[in-house]
């Protein structure tokens, strides 16, 4: 069977058909062409704005200020954002799922595609009418953005001569780039999907007045850079490369790129050379304004405070500091004062992203590192998201080191942390559709076309921690970390150096009787990851036999469990595994967290469930390592991961 996103479709409980009925187990697909006469734009009464959205979005669809279909899209473009965020706004202000479902294939057929899959994803996410819609895999969506071109020209000309194929994607470069050896990181199509998911849950463009706060914004975006900033530096230790360094605005760019992406409307994403030096860019910013707004950034951290745009003083020395320096340094809608910290993350994406063409003499489209979809392909995306870290380390390391008072949870002890099971890593096939790639063309019929790439996994393994309590029966927290035990020189990191590099693996909550209590905690449950969302061919035959397992595939935002740990070696490469288990009544910022083990670790709906920062109780520089030695509820190990056979590239 092709599942060609031809039709729009939604699936309720397993029939099809019905777009009234709001049921709790949906899969959305309303990407393909639409018979349109069927749908039509809902009328005012329909939405909470009164239909002030939907009139803006139609004026302007009627006075052609759109932009056209067949066209790329890029969210870091102004314009492209503003219109599609009209049709977010639509979207949002439904008040019931019809108008939802017919506005999205209406606006399918008249706006840009980019645009509409943007907004439509977006507003499903947020949107309260949609809550446990499944979305599709953006990687079989949308294929141009996560797959070689040569794959791409194949399956065109699949397409041409009628004959179904399946291709393997390689990836980018070869060996004579050491950076090629981690290629399999910053290509993974689940990764990828982590990263764009992970920017719809919490857009820098995200107003309050959509309908609710997105909580811990700034921090979740410190966090989930600075995860895939330390879990790149483990996969390249693992491949003998040395840690990444930090990007510097006076210095070269040292690794060039060559993308090997098309965008399946206006070329190729252009190349950058090895060396280049920063140029400002034509319309975006000069370097000198990127060195100011840093400075100021830095200034702030310094002083302990943030000058918001009234001239208040607000304090970022304390555990709220880093909400504000992830706000200001993304920057986001939540920016207390945009105009004097500017926008470094989103305007360096740009500025690192324009640099093959920065004076936009060649009239290229814009670079991987401007869509969330293809930026970690680019090894300077991680340069440039160390540069940030280090940012919000020296913010990081001006709080005061917590105590072992701090730490305790009195009466409580780990007696035992150990893995049952080996962390094995491997490398195995994934195959995925390529139907969404290639035109339609009238009378010239579908053939199946899909490629296979290889991609990390991990053998599944558990967690046996050994708790004691003293006291009475009593909530507690479990976080779980990894730190790589040697750097690149084989030098062992002292503690506040692996720390800072620590893998967060999981974190959940028990309820801890009198006495000992054994935990066994299996590696697919880990809440930091996600199951891989099946195909669109999946979800629909799933959809039909009633959707009874679909529901652990609503959130798509956290790792993929399959990058649950970084690749291993052939002897086996050496990691620090601990264990903190902290006060659960004290963390937990919602009731009952023990019986919930279906809580997104990235999620961005209602309030995050854990009060502690993220990363603690390892967060703060640790100056005497004993402070944690000396801790009763903590456990430090060494453990080793492997990866036997053949590393493919
Ligand atoms: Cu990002």
């Amino acid at each position: 069977m092709i599942v060609k996103l031809h039709a729009l479709r939604v699936y309720i409980d397993g029939t099809t058909g019905s777009l009234v009925t709001i049921s709790t187990m949906r899969v959305l697909v309303v990407l393909g062409l639409v018979a349109a006469a069927a749908f039509q734009v809902a009328s005012a009464g329909s939405y909470s704005d009164g239909g002030a959205a939907v009139q803006k979005l139609v004026q302007d669809l009627n006075d052609g200020k759109l932009l056209e279909q067949k066209h790329w899209f890029s969210l870091f473009n102004t314009r492209h954002r503003n219109e599609a965020l009209m049709l977010f706004d639509v979207l949002i202000h439904c008040k019931d799922w019809a108008s939802f479902v017919g506005n999205a294939a209406y606006f399918r057929q008249k706006m840009n595609e980019g645009e509409f899959v943007y907004a439509l994803y977006v507003a499903v996410i947020h949107s309260s009418l949609a809550e446990h819609v499944v979305l599709p895999p953006l990687y079989e969506v949308t294929p141009h953005l996560f797959t070689n071109s040569e794959v791409i020209e194949e399956a065109y000309r699949a397409k041409q001569k009628q004959t179904p194929g399946k291709f393997k994607s390689s990836f980018t470069g070869t060996k004579k780039n050491p950076e090629q050896r981690v290629a399999y990181f910053g290509e993974d199509i689940g990764l990828n999907t982590h990263h764009v998911t992970w920017h719809m849950e919490f857009p820098f463009w995200w107003n309050d007045a959509y309908g609710h706060h997105l909580d811990r914004k700034g921090e979740n975006f410190f966090w989930i850079h600075h995860q895939l900033t330390v879990r790149f530096d483990a996969e390249r230790l693992s491949n003998y490369l040395d840690p990444v360094g930090e990007l510097q605005w006076n210095k070269p760019i040292v690794d060039g790129f060559a993308p090997h992406t098309t965008y399946k409307y206006g070329g190729q994403f252009p190349a950058r050379p090895d060396n280049v030096k920063f140029e400002d860019v034509d319309d975006v910013a000069r370097i000198r304004d990127m060195v100011i707004v840093e400075s100021r950034i830095r200034d702030a951290i310094a002083h302990g405070y943030i000058v918001d745009s009234e001239g208040k003083h607000i304090d970022i020395s304390n555990e709220k500091g880093i909400d504000i320096l992830g706000d200001i340094i993304e920057s986001s809608l939540y920016s207390p004062n945009v105009q004097y910290y500017g926008a470094l993350h989103n305007t360096a994406h740009i500025v690192l992203g324009r640099q093959g063409d920065p004076h936009g003499k060649f009239d290229l489209p814009p670079g991987v590192l401007e869509h969330f979809e293809t930026a970690t392909r680019d090894p300077s995306f991680f340069r440039l998201h160390k540069y940030m870290d280090n940012i919000f380390k020296e913010h990081k390391d001006n709080l005061p080191p917590y105590t072992k008072a701090d730490l305790e949870f009195s009466g409580v002890s780990v007696t035992e942390l150990a893995v049952v099971g080996e962390l094995e890593t491997y490398f195995e096939d994934f195959e995925y559709s390529l139907i969404n790639a290639v035109d339609d063309a009238e009378g010239i019929p579908d053939v199946e076309i899909s490629t296979y790439v290889p991609r990390l996994n991990h053998k599944e393994f558990t967690f046996r921690i050994d708790v004691e309590n003293g006291g009475a029966e009593r909530l507690a927290t479990v976080r779980i970390f990894a730190w790589p035990h040697k750097d690149n020189n084989g030098i062992e990191y002292t503690f506040d150096e692996g720390r800072w590099n620590a893998i967060e693996l999981d974190k959940f909550w028990v309820s801890l009787k009198g006495g000992k209590t054994s935990i066994e905690r299996k590696s697919t449950e880990s809440s930091v990851t996600v199951p891989d969302v099946p195909s669109i061919h999946d979800l629909f035959a799933e959809a039909e036999a009633g959707g009874a397992g679909l529901a652990k595939f609503e959130s798509a935002t956290g790792l993929p469990n399959r990058f649950l740990l970084p690749k291993g070696n052939d002897r086996g490469l050496e990691f620090d595994l601990v264990v903190a288990v902290t006060d659960g009544d004290a963390d937990s910022a919602v009731p009952n967290l023990h019986e919930n083990t279906e809580y997104n670790h990235y999620g961005s709906h209602g309030v995050y469930p854990d009060k502690r920062p993220h990363g603690y109780p390892l967060d703060r520089k640790v100056p005497d390592e004993r402070v944690f030695e000396d801790l009763p509820n903590f456990k430090h190990i060494q453990v080793k991961v492997f990866n036997h056979g053949e590393h493919i590239h």
